[in-house]
């Protein structure tokens, strides 16, 4: 069936006046963008219940991918990508006189994750339902999502992100599907007729979970599959025991506001409850539905596969074997093994303020039952292992020790799969970080690189290089992304080298608007545009980028003639609101590009822009424009990366260390065609060893860096007393933690080969093709495909979705 503009523009219409009763074209763009919403869920309605019909029907394993963070971005026009009627929705808004972009920009980015991991997971909700497998996210309703961030006079300031203000098109609300999660009291175990243990509860707070639904559209394919959210509500039946306000408030607070944290780790009770919260009601609807198909359990993890993204989940292990023993009468025996059949658990992080690891008494008195099973499983682990291995080796893989729970052990314990999320992260998981576990059950281990939807970050978000791509080697890269590597065979012609510089000039004076609009900064679109979007964290090492601007900067100072490539350096990044070093870093940036921006001596040799309150939609503005990418965290540090992908998949050049998903980066497109630097991971680890590395010592030895140091507390970049003082100490004082003095030299040096190259247009955008056409490797649908193969099971059920519509 193939939609025309006209039948578009009816319906659309019709759609319009049955939600404002009144004329379509005094309408406001939110209003629009609302129409077109509940116009497009409509049009997708049958395939999303035909989808669910066909799951159920065929009795097929689903996979539940659970996770605390989902940062879709804005939805409107991948669903209608997704749909197969981009075109025609954009031709029939315009025959209507109506502005397509402007209706796609009123609608909210929903921020209801952090960075990297909460991306990933909605990169991978595109590919699995574009490729047909049977799926589900499974997270929280945050109210709020990830805060506004604003700067006043260059600090970061947080504001509310209230992104449900106007509604939200795309949810369904299904309060027949709600579920009770049980809080606190007690639960005292007792025998029950056939002599089993069974917990008697009393005084428990039971909140009732109620979902909220989203339909994941895959490529056109007929499937949507179903993200669901959880949202806390107070019972029905127990309103009466809610008199005042701030015991209804108590209720709200759980799905209130997503933790602003990325990679940093709170003890804060209301974060377990959210993660009881949430994994308690998926798992009970799980196996709600699973009860439907009348199986034995043993047939559980033949139907359900559920993926624990990073340890903030992890509850779900006692959770499936609380309702396995509690409710469904099985020995631990049984319900140990399906439960540990069912889990699968993926790590994003070795840094240790990241392992969540929580206080006993917190989750004995929050969820006193699930306590008591992780007391078992722990008691059972050491039973098993100490027979096998020294008692420090056993000891030191327990769940329970000093007082605490480690997440981390109790996902590896309870999963039949743990996975890092690059080749060198696994390694550094297996070898250094995890490896008392790795000796135990070195088969659970296994990599799964990330990788990233082409349909988003090129197809959608690049429409020029797109069009390029699809005119030289056609279109079935879309659905076969490892056909971008077609597009090598055009590296040495001039025609097509000649397009792609074009592309990329336009992309960058769309940004270049975006900046002199938002932010009164005027940029010269044919300087280098050198970019940097990630969260601000220590480790990610923004400041060796500032360092290197401030080089530049002391250069042309001394010599304003100087004839130096001009460049653009874009900054992206929201800090954790109580990481203070990390907002320091903020200022001193901001501060930077306040002098270097208004220096009449540096002109537009230099220009520093750093976004307010990136996020996705703005990665999608940054990202195409994007020359040089900026991946150059400590070695070891950063578990694998995605905007390193985003940015090589549209052309950019990797500036890097050989950090997480750099290492495949270059082995893809070939070392020639990136630009690596600095220390690598054994290199750190051997510093860490042998406990000589003295970060004063270059200080002291490189004139030309100790200038640059200089500069933040000798009042050359003026107000930033404070956090120059702290910074400069953390670096020479206090021996700075990321090496970012020692890769200072290497890294400067590699800058200057990059402008090098920039001089001459063409071998610069050979190597961009180059570039993007090595990209393939890093689509989201292979990773997917071997989460699929190897750990969960899946197969893709395509024809069977598909019987419904032909
Ligand atoms: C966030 C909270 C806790 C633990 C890890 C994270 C996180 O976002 N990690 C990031 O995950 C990305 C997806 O796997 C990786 O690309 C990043 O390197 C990693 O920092």
């Amino acid at each position: 069936m193939v939609l025309t503009t006209k039948e578009f523009r009816e319906d659309f219409s019709k759609t319009f006046e049955g939600l404002y009763a009144f004329d379509l074209s005094e309408a406001s763009p939110i209003q629009y963008y609302t129409a077109l919403g509940n116009y497009l869920k409509v049009y997708s309605a049958d395939n999303w219940s035909h989808t669910n019909q066909a799951y159920l029907e065929h009795q097929v394993k689903q996979v539940y991918y659970f996770s605390m963070e989902f940062l879709p971005g804005r939805m409107l026009k991948s669903n209608l990508l997704n749909l197969g009627i981009l075109d025609t929705v954009r031709d029939g808004l315009r025959e209507m006189g109506l502005d397509f972009e402007v209706i796609a920009r009123a609608e909210v980015d929903p921020a209801l994750g952090n960075g990297g991991l909460g991306r990933l997971a909605s990169c991978f909700m595109d590919s699995i339902a574009s490729l047909g497998i049977p799926g589900n996210g499974n997270g929280i309703r945050y109210r709020y999502g990830l805060f506004q961030q604003k700067f006043v006079d260059g600090y970061q300031v947080e504001l509310p992100e209230n992104w449900l203000r106007d509604g939200n098109v795309w949810e369904v609300r299904k309060e027949n599907k709600a579920v009770m999660v049980r809080f606190g009291g007690q639960a005292i175990l007792s025998e029950d007729p056939d002599g089993r243990l069974k917990p008697i509860y009393s005084q428990t707070q039971n909140i009732l979970a109620v979902p909220y639904d989203t339909g994941m559209i895959g490529y056109q394919n007929e499937v949507v599959n179903n993200l669901r959210l959880w949202s806390a509500e107070i019972p029905p039946e127990e309103e009466i025991h809610y008199h005042t306000i701030a015991d209804r408030e108590k209720v709200n607070q759980i799905t209130e506001v997503l933790y602003p944290d990325d990679s940093n780790y709170e003890g804060q009770i209301l974060r377990l409850r959210q993660e009881y919260f949430f994994t308690s009601a998926g798992v009970q609807s799980i196996v709600r539905y699973y009860k439907q198909m009348v199986l034995t359990w043993q047939h559980f993890p033949d139907k359900v596969a559920i993926h624990i993204n990073d340890t903030h989940p992890a509850l779900c292990i006692p959770e499936l074997m609380r309702i396995l023993l509690d409710e469904e009468g099985l020995s631990w025996e049984q319900a140990w093994e399906i439960t540990q059949k069912t889990m699968s658990y993926t790590n994003h992080t070795i840094l240790q303020e990241a392992m969540e690891k929580w206080p006993v008494r917190m989750v004995q008195e929050l969820v006193p039952r699930i306590y008591q099973i992780i007391e078992e499983i722990n008691q059972r682990h050491i039973d098993k292992k100490l027979p096998l291995y020294t008692p420090e080796l056993t000891y030191r893989t327990t769940i329970i020790a000093d007082g605490n729970v480690k997440m981390a052990h109790l996902a590896i314990i309870g999963s039949h799969s743990v996975n890092g999320v690059a080749k060198l992260h696994t390694e550094i998981l297996m070898h250094e970080v995890l490896r008392d576990f790795y000796q135990m059950y070195p088969a659970k281990f296994n990599n799964k690189t990330n990788g990233i939807t082409q349909r988003r970050w090129l197809h959608l978000a690049n429409e020029g290089l797109t069009k390029l791509i699809d005119n030289k080697i056609g279109t079935a890269w879309k659905t076969n992304p490892s056909e971008l590597k077609l597009f090598k065979s055009f590296a040495n012609n001039e025609d097509t080298l000649a397009q792609l510089a074009e592309i990329k000039l336009e992309n960058k004076k769309q940004f270049a608007a975006y900046a002199e609009k938002e932010m009164g900064i005027e940029l010269d679109p044919t300087a280098l545009f050198d970019v940097q979007i990630k969260r601000l964290h220590a480790y990610k090492r923004q400041l060796l980028n500032a360092l290197h601007i401030l080089d530049r900067y002391l250069k042309i100072k001394d010599d304003p003639d100087l004839d130096i490539q001009p460049r653009v350096f874009i900054f992206g990044a929201k800090a954790a609101p109580s990481y203070v070093y990390a907002k320091q870093i903020i200022k001193l940036i901001n501060t930077i590009a306040d002098m270097v921006n208004n220096d009449p001596a540096i002109g537009n040799k230099i220009k520093v822009v750093f976004v307010e309150n990136y996020g996705v939609s703005l990665a999608e503005l940054i990202i195409p424009a994007a020359e040089v990418s900026e991946q150059i965290s400590l070695a070891g540090k950063e578990a694998s990366g995605t905007s390193n992908m985003k940015l090589m998949l549209n052309g950019a050049l990797t500036v890097a260390t050989l950090d997480g998903a750099n290492v495949e980066i270059r082995d893809f497109v070939g070392e020639d065609n990136i630009f690596l630097f600095g220390l690598n991971d054994q290199e750190v680890y051997a510093f860490y060893e042998n406990g000589t590395y003295h970060s004063r010592d270059i200080y002291d030895s490189n004139p030309r860096l100790q200038r640059v140091l200089n500069t933040f507390i000798d009042g050359t970049i003026p107000g930033i007393e404070t956090e120059g003082r702290v910074i400069f100490d953390s670096l020479v004082q206090y021996n700075d933690e990321y090496f970012v003095l020692k890769d200072f030299e290497s890294y400067v040096e590699v800058q200057e080969k990059v402008d090098q190259l920039y001089q001459d247009p063409m071998a610069w955008n050979q190597k961009s093709l180059l570039n993007i056409a090595s990209s393939g490797p890093f689509s989201a649908d292979f990773t997917i495909k071997r989460y699929a193969e190897e750990i969960w099971k899946t197969d893709s059920q395509l024809p069977a979705i598909q019987q419904y519509i032909h």
